[in-house]
């Protein structure tokens, strides 16, 4: 069933779908940041997305986050390490033209434009739970589609074990990247079958509007059952090898965070436990669940590891 957001799909023709999912691949070419209004106050225009998808069966039953929390309370360490920095400073992210490069184990390597890689793909609403390391939680209804579906169609080769996740490098852009915080670019990565698990979603838009700056735009991974800071953001690399990656936060620090770092109740941080998480906008805090909850789609995953040790 395809639903325009809140509009049941008896009430578009196909053609209006076609003719806005154009304006879309148009939008969101276009920089959050430079569809601004008015003058030395900044205002920036909200941009709609063609929900074309909202399927049940990846929705949380849970109350949202307020979408002001989701947009105003943020890691992103390019723009400072404080929650309210990105908010604040993220417009000045360029992401249009936006380009990504493609490259190592694949039989498509180049550099595809933003609008070439969203286009073959149906935008979806899915409302997951999102963890943070840090031990605050969310729940955001996102707009994206299946990672593995773009990645399929860059033909990755039988040595294709693992994909890497750059951020675009641009301190001009990005001050926080003209100091020393982390080894810029941001970097993660995924198991193959981890990137290919139907619950990886590549995101381009949060409640129904493309994504805000701060939040990743234009693209940026979501994965639930994993701690936030693998959900990496404003993404231009993609590349697929046969070695484990190197990621940002296990390069920074190695005895506190792991290459998979799964949502583990059982496994805590080195310097505090992850046995629970306080929702934002809750008062008491709440257990946190194996995988985020996400165990029925992800045990499999890990069956056979010790997750003490592939923290
Ligand atoms: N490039 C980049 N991606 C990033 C981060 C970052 O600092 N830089 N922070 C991570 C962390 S720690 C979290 S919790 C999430 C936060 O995503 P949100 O701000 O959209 O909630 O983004 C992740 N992705
Ligand atoms: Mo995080």
């Amino acid at each position: 069933m395809k639903f325009r957001a809140g509009i049941p799909s008896s009430e578009i023709t196909p053609k209006s779908v076609f003719l806005r999912r154009r304006e879309f691949m148009r939008d969101a070419g276009i920089a959050a940041g430079s569809l601004t209004l008015g003058m030395a106050g900044v205002v920036q225009a909200a941009k709609k997305l063609e929900i074309l998808k909202k399927d049940p069966r990846w929705r949380v039953n849970e109350d949202l986050t307020p979408l002001k929390d989701v947009t105003t309370y943020n890691n992103f360490y390019e723009f400072g390490t404080s929650k309210e920095d990105p908010a604040e400073y993220a417009r000045t992210l360029k992401t249009s033209p936006w380009t990504v490069k493609v490259e190592g184990e694949t039989g498509k390597p180049g550099d595809y434009a933003i609008e070439d890689i969203l286009k073959p793909h149906a935008i979806e609403e899915r409302v997951y739970r999102f963890r943070c390391v840090e031990g605050w939680s969310m729940v955001i209804p996102w707009a994206g589609f299946p990672l593995g579906d773009l990645l399929k169609r860059f033909e990755p080769t039988s040595r294709a074990k693992f994909v890497a996740f750059e951020t675009k490098l641009a301190p001009e852009e990005m001050p926080g990247q003209k100091g020393y915080v982390l080894d810029w670019p941001y970097r993660e990565g995924l198991r193959m079958d981890e990137a290919m698990n139907p619950l990886t979603l590549l995101a381009v838009g949060l409640y129904g509007e493309i994504l805000p700056n701060q939040n990743g735009a234009p693209l940026r991974l979501v994965i639930p059952w994993k701690y936030g800071f693998k959900s990496i953001k404003s993404i231009v690399k993609i590349r697929f090898q046969e070695k484990m990656p190197q990621t940002s936060w296990s390069l920074a620090i190695p005895s506190e965070y792991g290459f998979y770092s799964n949502v583990n109740p059982e496994v805590d941080h080195p310097r505090w436990s992850q046995a629970s998480e306080r929702r934002i906008g809750e008062f008491f805090k709440r257990k946190t669940l194996m995988f985020n909850g996400y165990v029925n789609e992800v045990a499999t995953l890990y069956k056979s590891m010790d997750l003490q040790k592939f923290y």
